[in-house]
């Protein structure tokens, strides 16, 4: 028998995915009241096969859980964890969706630098551990449009990119802020081959405007689904600006500086035609070769699964960040 009306978190978990129990736990457990409801729910709460745990244990890639604080809650569908997982950008280990999560397990991120130079009174580095606790760390759950047209939703743990930009006591000459990721050709065959690297020039390079990177939706995520972040997402630390296209969403950071110019980005070196220095989520804009009105959203569903959503301005985070580009032509600064 079909019982309907039920609260969420009085769903059986076999009722639901692993992804509703994880995000109605967290319902329930913010509902009460709980501070730092990661650490709670870091213990494997039953031997159900839809554990949010099995997929990372399965893989050789060293995890961490993660104690932060539960800031938001969605009513969105989350994508399942394996999928977050499993269909990726990034391209330093492989162009093909599938290649960084076979190709990135071997990758080494403890120890690792992280900088925060330029235009600063006081740069700072941060090694492995400091990335987990020189800011205290959050859930965020943040919709992710890539300028291919599919999206996610992801429970990110992190936190935002100012707190961390403020620490260094930014000069007030600085005007941009400029990321790199790591280069490394001995662990990213991508870097070592034009073929299977895409044609990019790397180190992968991206840089927002600073009034961009101090709002407070900029986030740099050190982990997902409550655990270290999967290599191929960007281990040990990846920015996340949840209203521009996915590819402003630099990974594997190991250097963020301030500057008086506008900074050279990966994607604008490379068909500056197709991919501006801004990216804003804009479904008015088409890219040259498709639409950008609406996005295949990744959820639970198989391949065939109908879930082509209308695409939102600035992805729907509109009412945070629109300010921002008030008086500029978004057809002209795409
Ligand atoms: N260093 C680096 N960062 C990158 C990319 C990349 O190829 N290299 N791909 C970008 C693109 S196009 C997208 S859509 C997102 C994908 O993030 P995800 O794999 O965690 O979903 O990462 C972005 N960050
Ligand atoms: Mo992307």
């Amino acid at each position: 028998m079909l019982i309907k009306s039920k609260k969420p978190y009085q769903l059986s978990e076999a009722q639901v995915t692993d992804e509703q129990v994880y995000i109605n736990r967290r319902q329930l457990l913010k509902s009460m009241g709980y501070i730092g409801a990661g650490s709670l729910l870091a213990k494997p709460a039953s031997a159900s096969p839809l554990d949010f745990w099995n997929s990372a244990e399965k893989s050789k890639f060293q995890y961490r859980k993660l104690d932060f604080k539960i800031s938001e809650v969605s009513q969105e569908q989350l994508t399942p964890e394996a999928k977050v997982a499993s269909h990726n950008n990034f391209y330093e280990f492989g162009l093909d969706k599938s290649d960084p999560a076979k190709n990135a397990q071997d990758f080494k991120v403890n120890p690792w630098q992280l900088s925060i130079s330029g235009l600063v009174n006081k740069p700072l580095t941060l090694d492995y551990d400091d990335l987990f606790k020189r800011v205290p760390l959050e859930e965020r759950i943040y919709r992710l449009r890539c300028v291919e047209a599919w999206s996610m939703v992801i429970p990110w743990v992190g936190f935002s990119l100012a707190e961390l930009i403020k620490k260094a006591d930014p000069k007030s000459k600085a005007k941009y802020v400029a990321f790199e990721t790591l280069h490394d050709p001995k662990q990213m065959p991508g870097q070592r081959s034009r073929r299977i690297g895409g044609g990019i020039d790397y180190p992968y390079v991206e840089g927002l405007r600073i009034d961009e990177a101090m709002n407070p939706l900029a986030f740099l995520s050190v982990g997902l689904y409550g655990k270290t972040l999967p290599p191929q997402n960007g281990a040990p630390i990846r920015l996340v600006v949840p209203w521009k296209y996915g590819f402003k969403s630099i990974k594997s950071i190991v250097s963020i500086k301030l500057v008086d110019k506008m900074p050279p980005t990966t994607w604008n070196l490379l068909a500056p035609r197709e991919y501006g220095f801004y990216a804003n989520v804009n479904p008015d804009v088409a890219h040259p070769r498709w639409s950008q009105a609406s996005e295949r959203r990744i959820t639970s569903g198989g391949l065939f699964a109908r879930n082509r959503i209308p695409t939102l301005p600035f992805n729907g985070y509109g009412n945070e960040v629109a300010h921002l580009y008030k008086n500029m032509d978004l057809k002209r600064f795409y």
